[in-house]
């Protein structure tokens, strides 16, 4: 008996999605877990979210998995997660697959990467996924450590996750439902609109006005292709996005990597529980 070989998301002629079923079904195996429910993308400051979410079943290297490829970044682990979250009032458990091995479109490792998670996720199951990130803002009164949901996205990257004539629409794509939910464990947070940049450098100041004359109030560089192809395969989607620094040119300090981490170190707890909270209700 032979195996088909895996499709390669470098061959053009691969369709991506082939590729997310086999990387769910070689999930599934790996787990042990025949379906999940929700997915978890957890950026920069978020990783501590999955301990409180419930019991990992089971932690999988992504390298095992078709289309998934090492991490690049400090601070980004490099593994899927299968965290059981227990049923209240005699509700069934639930299965969240956390994702802690985001490919970043600076990587230049190609827009397929970038969705492959999310594809995942939608092939093993999962009806929604919470995106998150750590960011810049451009409100003062933002300061480093806030959490603010997603309300829209404005993609500056030139590129879309999706090919050929693949027109998905996005109203509603940071679903309100979702931000609603979110509102019930804290109605205080604020809501802004994501810009994402190409990176790997952060704005200039002068870029940052522009993202804020344009209708911006946060900037990054990820999510907003992930969202597009959560969309796409049917996901229903909640961005969460964590200031670690005011955007350039708003505040009077430089911007530098070591400050966004110790930014996400230092609020992590709290928004850990507020993640963990809003995932148990969704
Ligand atoms: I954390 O200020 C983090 N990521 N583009 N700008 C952009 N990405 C970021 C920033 C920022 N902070």
């Amino acid at each position: 008996m032979t195996t088909p070989p895996i499709p390669s998301l470098d061959d053009p002629a691969t369709d991506p999605l082939d590729v997310a079923r086999a990387a769910a079904e070689a999930l599934a195996a790996a787990t042990g877990v025949e379906r999940h429910d929700v997915a978890l993308v957890l950026g920069s400051g978020w990783g501590g979210a999955a301990d409180l979410l419930g019991e990992t079943v089971a932690e999988v290297p992504s390298t095992d998995l078709p289309g998934f490829t090492a991490a690049a970044v400090v601070g980004h682990a490099g593994t899927l997660r299968s965290v059981r979250i227990a049923g209240t009032d005699g509700a069934p458990d639930r299965h969240a697959l956390v994702l802690g091995s985001r490919t970043h479109l600076y990587e230049g490792r190609g827009v397929r990467r970038v969705a492959h998670g999310v594809r995942t996720a939608a092939a093993a199951g999962c009806r929604t996924v919470v995106l998150t990130n750590g960011c810049g803002g451009l409100d003062p009164s933002w300061g480093p450590g806030t959490p603010v949901l997603v309300s829209d996205h404005i993609n500056l990257t030139a590129t879309s996750p999706l090919e050929g004539a693949t027109f998905v629409d996005l109203t509603d794509l940071y679903s309100s439902r979702l931000r609603a939910v979110a509102r019930e464990i804290d109605p205080g947070l604020p809501e802004g609109v994501y810009v994402q940049f190409p990176g790997p450098h952060y704005e200039t100041p002068a870029e940052v006005a522009m993202a804020g004359r344009l209708g911006g109030h946060l900037v990054g560089m990820s999510t907003t292709l992930e969202a597009i192809a959560a969309r796409h395969v049917g996901l229903e989607v909640l961005g969460i996005s964590l200031v670690t620094n005011l955007a350039a040119g708003i505040g009077d300090e430089p911007l530098s990597h070591a400050e966004v981490l110790e930014a996400g170190r230092a609020a992590g707890p709290r928004i850990s529980d507020l993640l963990a909270q809003i995932v148990r209700r969704l």
